[in-house]
């Protein structure tokens, strides 16, 4: 990279120019989206001074308590894309349904798809949160648009991205030619590339999972976190550490920063759902994301990005990291 600071802006007119990766709808929509994190991120940064913190009266169609910011972070996202005529429809882990752009604006050819503030039970507490997003195009020939149109596998995402709101804010994107990281540097009010051709390494020491539920996981889950526990002296022959921030955000960040593996598996506690995360703004866009990056990602037994959708808030388990790690988990499912 020159020493020359290139603003988010710019790389996305250079792959729009130059490479001819994105539209120029596209570009606009990420723009947009872009924007939108910044302003979630001064919310999120003003915390208690800002009177966001705390728990709202409302579920969400998980079944979980929104907070106050989930709230927030949604309508922002919402208000900044809909007039732009880049969008079709939105989708959110804090809406029922989808969200049809109205009919006083102009109708664009994407959908999007996101979680506005991933690692809620960490916004209180002053931890590091994200937002996740994922890109989809409006299946054509279809008219109007209705949830199915939204239920693609993860491998027609033809953007997909997070902003980790933490130390600093830092967005990271894909259009499909590797992973890019911009800081948002709060002097200018602007994304400035800080790493591009982001790579994971193939092999780690570091692993993240939730430990609390072991007695809740499938035999291959435990067989490979016992394997690192046992460290040196097991039949791994390496020390492994772990780390759990409990926002994925935080978790994927680290791990397309220095490498690692993290695993939200399918669990005893509700075995009628296959994982805690959410396949469609959660699983899919890091998925995406890792793999860009040279990682891999599976539900521990295929590719997450080849999953069809069945509906819009289901929900998969995840394993997704450095290859040979992830690989070693699916081998243990799988039994190949
Ligand atoms: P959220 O979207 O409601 O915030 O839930 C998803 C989060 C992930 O960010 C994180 O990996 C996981 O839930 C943490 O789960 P746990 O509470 O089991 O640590
Ligand atoms: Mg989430």
């Amino acid at each position: 990279m020159s020493n020359k600071r290139i603003s988010l802006t710019r790389y996305l007119v250079e792959q729009q120019r130059v490479d001819g990766h994105i539209p120029s709808q596209l570009r606009l929509l990420l723009e947009v989206v872009a924007r939108a994190c910044k302003s979630i991120s001064q919310a999120v940064n003003k915390g208690d001074l800002g009177g966001v913190l705390g728990a709202a009266t409302t579920e969400n169609v998980q079944g979980e308590m929104q907070k106050q910011l989930d709230i927030i972070a949604n309508e922002v996202l919402i208000e900044a894309n809909e007039w732009g005529g880049h969008l079709a429809a939105m989708a959110s882990e804090e809406m029922d349904s989808i969200y049809v752009v109205p009919n006083r604006y102009p109708q664009g050819e994407y959908l999007l798809l996101f979680d506005p503030l991933d690692g809620s039970s960490n916004i209180d507490v002053n931890v590091s949160i994200g937002t996740i997003f994922s890109v989809l195009k409006k299946p054509e020939g279809s008219a109007g648009v209705s949830e199915q149109d939204f239920l693609q596998p993860g491998a027609q995402q033809v953007a997909a991205g997070y902003c980790v709101y933490g130390p600093q804010t830092t967005l990271v994107l894909t259009v499909g030619d590797g992973v890019a990281m911009f800081t948002l540097d709060r002097e200018q009010g602007s994304f400035v590339l800080t790493k591009e051709n982001v790579q994971i390494p193939p092999d780690t020491k570091e692993f993240a999972i939730n430990m609390s539920n072991m007695r809740h996981w499938d035999a291959p889950v435990k067989r490979y976190v016992d394997e690192c526990l046992a460290g040196q002296e097991g039949p791994r022959g390496k020390d492994f550490n772990m780390r759990w921030v409990a926002s994925m955000v935080a978790d994927v960040h680290r791990i397309l920063t220095r490498g690692g593996v993290f695993l939200y598996p399918w669990d005893k506690r509700e075995p009628e759902k296959p994982g805690k995360l959410r396949l469609m703004y959660e699983a899919n866009p890091m998925g995406w994301l890792v793999e860009q990056a040279g990682g891999a990602a599976t539900n521990g037994k295929q590719r997450i990005l080849d999953i069809q959708p069945g509906k819009l808030h289901e929900r998969v388990s995840v394993v997704l990291g450095s290859k040979n790690e992830v690989e070693r988990v699916t081998s243990y499912h799988t039994g190949l």
